[in-house]
Order: structure tokens, then C-alpha cells, then sequence
């Protein structure tokens, strides 16, 4: 049995998720509910395994501690022979390019999120900074959005999958989809498949941090 550090509310172990599913291979995994967060102190099980201290980590059978989830999800491709990483170089190299864009702006996101509750106030150079390239993130994905629905499913759908979720679960009032909405009809597409709906976000902690990002991310203006 494998062993992966999981959460429910992390969109990057969502991507994982989303692998297990699409590969077949999530009966052949245990989750193990780890809480991470860049501001507490490191989760020593994590640590052992992954000494960035981050989610997703996956232990193999073999034991062998595998991360991020870029590779994670690369490891179940192999292991299962599917095709999310396409063995076709041009395929491949739009996937990797969409999942470097898909991951890149879900890092934005969440550190985004950690600055706006820092007690001393956000840095706002650095905010502003990231609310640019938010944008300029999306409005890239709004202009690959009928190559994106175009490409078999793979490793940069999954990727973009999970920073929309993001979008839509801690950022819900920025209404993207009524400035997207090429990207938004793809992304109807993609919330009807099984490995998106089964693998949907939720926290499973008390928290009321989701309050802090309202208002911060306009698309307008
Ligand atoms: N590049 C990594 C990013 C993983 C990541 O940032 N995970 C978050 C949870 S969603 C985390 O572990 N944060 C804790 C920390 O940064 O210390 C990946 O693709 O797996």
C-alpha cells in the first residue's frame, strides 16, 4: 500500500487526487490527513518524509518518499502506463506548460491568502504584484481556452482544474467566469468528469479565515 499526506482543503493534493482517479489507482493508497501551513511550525511526519514539509508527500510501497505533486502524479502515470503526461514531445510540452501556469497561480493564491491574515498587515508591494499576475494568468488561460478543451485530459487540465477550484474556494466573490468565459465553458466541461467531482475541496476544519480574501481580487478596474 502506498501512503499519501493528504488534506481536503489543499489544491495541490487535489491534484494528486484527480491522478488516483483518472489512473485507477486510489484503492492502492492510504490517506493520511496531515495539517501543513506555511506560517505553523513544520508537521514532523511530514518532515520525515519530505523535508520541504509540504503536501502532497507520497511514500511508494517500496518506500520511497516521492514529491511534489508534479511528480507524484508522474510517478501513478508511469505505474499505471495512462497517458496524463503525453508521450506525443509537443502534446507533452503544452501539458507541462498549462501545469506550470495551473500550479504557478495556485502558489500565488495561497500565499496571497497567508499574507492578508499576517497580523502586522499584508506587504501590499507584493500583493499588488500578485493581483497583475492573477490576472495575467487567467486572461493567458482565457486565450488557450478552446486549445485547452481541444487536448486529450491530461497533467495541465488537472493542473488548471485545481487552481480554479481555488479561485472558486477561498476567492468566491471574484466572479471569474463572467470575465472568462471561454475558460468557463471549458470548465463546465471538466466539473462533470468523475476523478473533478469526486475530488472537489472542502475544509474540514473549523475556520473562519475564509472571510479574509473578499473583495481583495477584481478583474475589472
Ligand atoms: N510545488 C508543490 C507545492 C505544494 C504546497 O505548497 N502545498 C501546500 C499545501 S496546499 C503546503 O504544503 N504548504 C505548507 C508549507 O508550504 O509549508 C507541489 O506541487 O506539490
Amino acid at each position: 500500500m502506498m501512503k499519501l499526506h493528504w488534506s481536503p482543503r489543499s489544491p495541490f493534493v487535489r491534484k494528486v487526487m484527480i491522478a488516483l482517479h483518472e489512473t485507477g489507482l486510489l484503492d492502492e493508497v492510504e490517506l493520511v490527513r496531515s495539517v501543513v501551513a506555511v506560517h505553523l511550525p513544520p508537521n514532523s511526519a511530514v518532515l520525515t518524509d519530505n523535508p520541504l514539509g509540504k503536501i502532497p508527500t507520497l511514500v511508494t510501497e517500496q518506500g520511497q518518499a516521492v514529491f511534489d505533486s508534479r511528480v507524484i502524479c508522474e510517478y501513478l502515470d508511469m505505474k499505471a502506463g495512462t497517458e496524463l503526461f503525453s508521450a506525443d514531445p509537443a502534446a507533452r510540452f503544452n501539458q507541462l506548460v498549462w501545469q506550470a501556469l495551473g500550479d504557478g497561480l495556485t502558489d500565488i493564491l495561497l500565499l496571497w491568502r497567508t499574507e492578508l491574515t499576517r497580523e502586522s498587515g499584508a506587504w501590499t508591494a507584493v500583493t499588488e504584484g500578485w493581483h497583475a499576475k492573477v490576472r495575467a494568468s487567467m486572461a493567458q488561460l482565457e486565450e488557450d481556452a478552446e486549445a485547452l478543451a481541444a487536448a486529450p485530459f491530461g497533467i495541465g487540465h488537472i493542473a488548471v482544474i485545481c487552481a480554479l477550484g481555488q479561485l472558486d474556494f477561498r476567492w468566491p466573490d471574484c466572479a471569474w467566469r463572467d470575465f472568462f468565459p471561454k475558460l468557463s465553458m471549458a470548465e463546465k466541461d471538466w466539473a462533470a468528469c468523475a476523478s473533478v467531482r469526486a475530488t472537489a475541496i472542502f475544509d474540514d476544519q473549523d475556520s473562519n479565515a475564509g472571510e479574509v480574501t473578499t473583495g481583495q481580487l477584481r478583474f475589472t478596474g
